[in-house]
């Protein structure tokens, strides 16, 4: 074959492949059978690998890039992505029509709509109608750039059809179909895997995948719905005057957009295709979370404009939380941090708006006697705010007889002791103060994230190191050594070594993060904050009393009460001494807060022993000081873990000082106290 013949049938290779994807992956409407398209697709393959020169970015073979990145890149959006108004009501839509109405002196506005897509934004960009640009919503101002993880969605052309302009930007939204999702759950629960809670969160962890090979294999879909830039005059001027105009231009370049979308005549016709579109949202092969109203006349929605977040032309009708129908295998019962005793529905698992359900709280004795729901019930749940599972009611009709009542123990499951219901709450609780259930939670939530944020130790390992009793407080963490942790099961020398340095590592968190992890009830985060923030210090949190701590706003006559309760106790004055023994940062104030480290720029190469980069870097935040990702001559230190990367030649080279990180726990130590 000569050349010419060899470019001109690739070309032609690559149209038909890119008709046939838009056939199959857009329109859903193959026109050729499967071993046809293969055939075609081979073709292109090996006739590419016989003149890989000729190989294009936008040829269909070049999908799946070579080589995983190493981080994403951070671009600033052209355009800014707006947020969107909501309306969880028919009459919310009513009032919002009247709004735009009377804004715009007219009783007759028409208005676009769209299915409400449970994915993530993103911008596209095509250049001379090849796709070279995909960033996500990120924060509307700043996305990441996901081109190479985008590029593997096959409905998203490579390369548009018809006459695209010079640069387009369109916006739409990736997710996860259903079926993809509950084959990815049911693959990873096979593997031992973390599960994803809805296909929203599997779509957002699959796109955020550095390697493309791996969003690759997670079945990545996408809708488009705004043409935000066509060339750089306004699109009116271009002949698109409306959203359905827009929307047709769209697919007219191959792009996939939603096929159910409507344009509606007036608000009426506008609530009435919401209620059509929930009643088909169980039979859609995504998830859709409601219906997104578009005024269509584009010179009227420039006339009312935008408020700060988000355009007033727009607004996404939210449908009302779905029910299904599922089955109360058992009632259990949990101990939590505080002793209080919670009643828990095992539910035969449910897939309900974008999760499968298996366990709903059921609060208290008083909630399961006014539901009359028992063992054996088929029940109706729903999610509240379309995520926290509850049991709405009971159906007592389709009772045979089988199901038993539940009742509350009167001894704690955990330890044995008696239960109490004080007077005036419905909770009842177990008040012995070494109940292992209490103290296992009561541990995990000292280690938790936004507490010590000890990193590794799990509620896994928790228990074992209670059932071994090698502790029986917080406290007892900081004594521990990494020889006495080895005769646990499957706790290695590298596990326990790594797992003691994250627990020295916690000792100079911030006192706030301290106090909110002594679990003292009422006291959260917040109220954590204005206690260290006022006291500074914490013996003089344990010294204060009642009209001192209510002094301070934010803090009320509970909160008071049950911290000169917590401190009033001989075993938490105890630990709080050991924690001091043990050389815990107790004290916050000025010094640490603002100068610490600040003004000097930290970079992190290699791997560190003791936490994971977030965590480094937000340490080094905490203390006033910055974090940059490359190393220039402005850097003030390099923190150097196992296999350091090319980092530290270039600071070696620069002249910026080396920290190993056993010096860099040193320096975090003494400017944290
Ligand atoms: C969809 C904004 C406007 C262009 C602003 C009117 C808020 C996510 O199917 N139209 C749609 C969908 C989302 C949209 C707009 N049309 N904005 C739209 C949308 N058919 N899901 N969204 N978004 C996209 C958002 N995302 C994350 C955090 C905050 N806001």
């Amino acid at each position: 074959m000569s050349m010419e013949k060899i470019k001109a049938r690739l070309a032609e290779l690559r149209k038909q492949i890119q008709y046939h994807n838009w056939r199959y992956y857009v329109l859903d409407d193959p026109q050729i059978p499967d071993s046809e398209y293969d055939a075609l697709f081979r073709e292109l393959v090996e006739l590419e690998e016989a003149h890989p020169e000729l190989v294009t970015a936008d040829s269909p073979t070049q999908r799946v890039g070579a080589k995983p990145l190493t981080a994403f890149r951070t671009v600033r959006h052209r355009i800014p992505l707006s947020s969107l108004g909501n309306a969880f009501t028919h009459e919310e839509l009513l009032a919002f029509n009247q709004r735009l109405q009377r804004n715009l002196g007219t009783d007759t506005l028409q208005y676009m709509l769209e299915p409400k897509i449970d994915g993530l934004a993103v911008a596209l960009t095509y250049e001379n109608g090849s796709f070279t640009l995909g960033v996500t919503r990120g924060d509307g101002i700043e996305g990441e750039d996901v081109t190479l993880n985008l590029r593997t969605i096959k409905s998203l052309p490579l390369k548009l059809q018809g006459n695209p302009p010079e640069i387009l930007e369109v916006r739409g939204e990736v997710y996860m179909p259903k079926a993809a999702f509950l084959a990815l759950n049911r693959a990873r629960e096979e593997e031992g895997a973390q599960v994803f809670a809805n296909p929203r969160n599997a779509a957002a962890g699959s796109l955020r995948q550095l390697d493309p090979k791996i969003t690759a294999s997670r079945s990545l879909n996408l809708f488009v719905y705004t043409l935000a830039q066509k060339s750089d005059a306004p699109l009116w001027e271009q002949g698109i005057t409306t959203q359905q105009e827009a929307l047709a231009e769209l697919a007219s370049y191959g792009l996939p957009v939603n096929p159910h979308t409507r344009l509606c005549r007036n608000i009426q016709e506008a609530i009435e295709y919401c209620r059509e579109l929930e009643e088909i949202r169980e039979e859609l092969p995504y998830e859709i979370d409601g219906a997104v109203l578009k005024l269509n006349d584009l010179q009227l929605q420039e006339q009312l404009g935008s408020t700060a977040r988000s355009p007033r032309w727009a607004i996404a009708y939210k449908f009302p939380p779905s029910q299904a129908v599922t089955k109360v295998k058992d009632i259990i019962v949990q101990v939590g941090r505080t002793g209080t005793i919670t009643p828990l529905a095992i539910l035969e698992p449910t897939f309900l708006a974008g999760s499968t359900i298996s366990r709903a709280s059921l609060h208290n004795q008083d909630y399961i006697n006014d539901k009359d729901i028992r063992i054996g019930d088929q029940v109706v749940i729903q999610k509240a705010g379309d995520i926290i599972p509850e049991i709405v009611r009971s159906l007592p009709e389709k009772r045979d007889g089988s199901e038993r009542i539940f009742q509350m123990p009167s001894s704690c499951p955990a330890c044995g002791s008696e239960l109490i219901r004080e007077p005036g709450e419905v909770a009842v609780r177990c008040v012995a103060l070494d109940c292992p259930a209490q103290l296992k939670e009561g541990i995990a939530h000292f280690a938790s994230r936004d507490a010590m944020n000890i990193e590794g130790l799990g509620p896994k390992l928790i228990e074992q190191l209670i059932d071994a009793k090698l502790v029986s407080d917080p406290a007892d963490l900081y004594f521990l050594t990494s020889d006495s942790l080895l005769p646990l099961e499957r706790v290695g020398k590298i596990l326990a070594d790594k797992l003691i340095a994250a627990i020295a590592a916690s000792k100079t968190n911030s006192l706030e993060r301290l106090i909110y992890g002594l679990g003292i009830r009422h006291v959260g985060l917040e109220a954590a904050k204005l206690l260290a923030a006022h006291f500074q210090t914490m013996d003089r949190l344990m010294a204060a009393d009642l009209s001192q701590l209510t002094a301070i706003p934010g803090i009320g006559p509970q909160i008071a009460e049950s911290i000169r309760d917590f401190f009033s106790r001989e075993q938490n004055q105890h630990i709080i001494a050991k924690l001091k023994k043990a050389g815990l940062n107790l004290e916050s104030g000025a010094k640490q807060t603002s100068a610490g480290l600040s003004g000097l720029t930290f970079v992190l190469t290699g791997t560190l022993k003791s936490f994971t980069r977030s965590t480094a870097r937000s340490k080094i935040e905490e203390l006033g000081g910055k974090v940059s990702s490359s190393v220039s001559k402005n850097t003030s230190y390099l923190v150097v873990g196992e296999e350091p990367g090319s980092k530290l030649e270039k600071a070696k080279k620069l002249g910026v000082k080396i920290l190993s990180e056993e010096e860099f726990l040193q320096l975090l130590e003494e400017n944290s106290s």
